[in-house]
C-alpha cells in the first residue's frame, strides 16, 4: 500500500492524463474510484478533498493536488526522472502550448457538466449535443494538427522521440473522440502519435479499460 492516492474515474480524460504521467515515471498509487455518472464527485466527502468537485485529485503525504496540468508539473518537479518536459526553454513552451490546446481549448467545452447543461437547461437533444462535441473536437484537433505540421518538430511523438506531457494530453483526448465516433481522418499526424504512445507497454496499465472501475 502506497501513501499516494489518485481519485479518478476510468473514462475521465484528465484522470487518464494523470495515470499516464504516473506510469511514465514509474510511480505507484492506490486508486480511489469516483463515479461521475453516480455523482460521487458531488458528495460532501469528495468536496472536502476537492471543493471544485472535479477529478482527478492526487493525494500525497496528506496533501491534495488538483488540476491535472498543475499535477503533471508538480510530478515533473518532484520526480524529474524520466523527464516529461524537455530541458530547452523554447521546447518546454512548445510542449506546454500543445498540452493547453487540449487541456484548455478542447476538453473544457466537452466536459460532462457542459454536455449535461446543454441537455438539461438548454433543451438540446442528443443529435445537437453530438454536433457540439464533434465541432470542438474538429476545431481543436485541427489546431493541434496544424501546430505539429507547421512546427515540424514531431518524430515518434509530439516533440521528436521524447515522450512529453503533450503526448499524455493527446492520447486521452483522441480516446474520447473515438468513443464519440468523431471523424479523426483529417488528423493523421496526431492520431499516429497517439497510437504510438498508446502502444507503449509501460503506459498500458493507465488505459481506461484496465481500471477496476471500468464498465
Ligand atoms: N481543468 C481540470 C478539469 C477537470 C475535469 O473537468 N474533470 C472532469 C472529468 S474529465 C470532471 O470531473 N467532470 C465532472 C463534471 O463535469 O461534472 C483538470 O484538468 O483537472
Amino acid at each position: 500500500m502506497t501513501a499516494r492516492e489518485v481519485y479518478g474515474f476510468f473514462r475521465s480524460s484528465t484522470s487518464y492524463r494523470l495515470r499516464l504521467a504516473l506510469a511514465a515515471k514509474g510511480l505507484d498509487y492506490s486508486p480511489r474510484f469516483i463515479s461521475l455518472p453516480g455523482g460521487a464527485h458531488r458528495t460532501e466527502a469528495f468536496l472536502a478533498i476537492n471543493p471544485q468537485g472535479l477529478v482527478p485529485v492526487l493525494r500525497e503525504e496528506g496533501r491534495a493536488f488538483t488540476q491535472s496540468l498543475a499535477i503533471l508539473e508538480y510530478l515533473e518537479e518532484r520526480y524529474p526522472e524520466p523527464p516529461l518536459l524537455p530541458a530547452d526553454l523554447v521546447e518546454r513552451a512548445y510542449v506546454r502550448a500543445l498540452s493547453q490546446v487540449i487541456a484548455c481549448d478542447i476538453h473544457p467545452l466537452n466536459n460532462v457538466r457542459v454536455l449535461t447543461l446543454l441537455r438539461q437547461d438548454f433543451g438540446i437533444d442528443d443529435g445537437g449535443v453530438q454536433r457540439w462535441y464533434e465541432h470542438w473536437i474538429a476545431t481543436g484537433m485541427a489546431s493541434f494538427e496544424a501546430m505539429l505540421s507547421c512546427e515540424c518538430r514531431h518524430g515518434r511523438y509530439c516533440l521528436g522521440d521524447k515522450l512529453t506531457i503533450a503526448d499524455l494530453c493527446l492520447v486521452p483526448q483522441v480516446a474520447n473522440a473515438r468513443r464519440f465516433a468523431c471523424d479523426l481522418s483529417p488528423f493523421p499526424l496526431s492520431c499516429g502519435i497517439a497510437e504510438r504512445v498508446e502502444a507503449l507497454d509501460v503506459l498500458a496499465p493507465a488505459a481506461p479499460g484496465r481500471q477496476a472501475d471500468a464498465f
